[in-house]
């Protein structure tokens, strides 16, 4: 190998450079993406990221809806989560759905993907399934949870 190295080589180390100018600008674009969609749409909590479009869907439409973007209606799995969601429904003054109903069997709350809830937060003498009809999960802006109608429309919101 000459001390100058090929012509060849000269080309790769260029090409490389190249390479890697372009993916750092694309991963500082992605960034301040990322960071003017959660200041404005959403909230980032762990690994998980929590988006509302501000409008309010019945149960079976939301699911629908956050199931055809790839995602899931928002079940928050600890407080941090719940914060994060009551923060966006406070934002929104509207109350949403959680990714969370006791359709399948009366009184055993499950998770959309299956499985009971490990975390909750029920308000007080909730949930109590009023008239009967309360199979569904709405988030307050108290952060406090109440079974309530699936066919009452809630504020959207998604988890990715
Ligand atoms: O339709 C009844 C609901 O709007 C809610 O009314 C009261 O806040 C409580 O009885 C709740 O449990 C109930 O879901
Ligand atoms: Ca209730």
């Amino acid at each position: 190998k000459g001390e100058k190295g090929s012509s060849e080589d000269n080309g790769m180390q260029l090409a490389v450079r190249l390479m890697n100018e372009q993916l750092r600008t694309l991963q500082d674009n992605f960034n301040k993406f990322k960071k003017i969609f959660i200041f404005s749409i959403g909230k980032e909590v762990g690994r998980k990221i929590f988006v509302t479009n501000g409008l309010e869907y019945d149960y079976e439409t939301a699911s629908r809806m956050c199931s055809r973007a790839g995602g899931l209606v928002a079940s928050p799995k600890n407080a941090d989560e719940n914060l994060a969601l009551q923060e966006i429904v406070s934002k929104h003054d509207k109350r949403s759905f959680l990714g969370i109903t006791d359709l399948h069997t009366e009184g055993t709350f499950k998770y959309s993907t299956g499985g009971t809830i490990t975390y909750s937060n029920w308000h007080s003498n909730e949930p109590n399934n009023d008239k009967g009809n309360e199979d569904c999960v709405e988030l307050n802006t108290d952060g406090k949870w109440n079974d309530t109608s699936c066919t009452n429309k809630k504020l959207l919101i998604c988890e990715f």
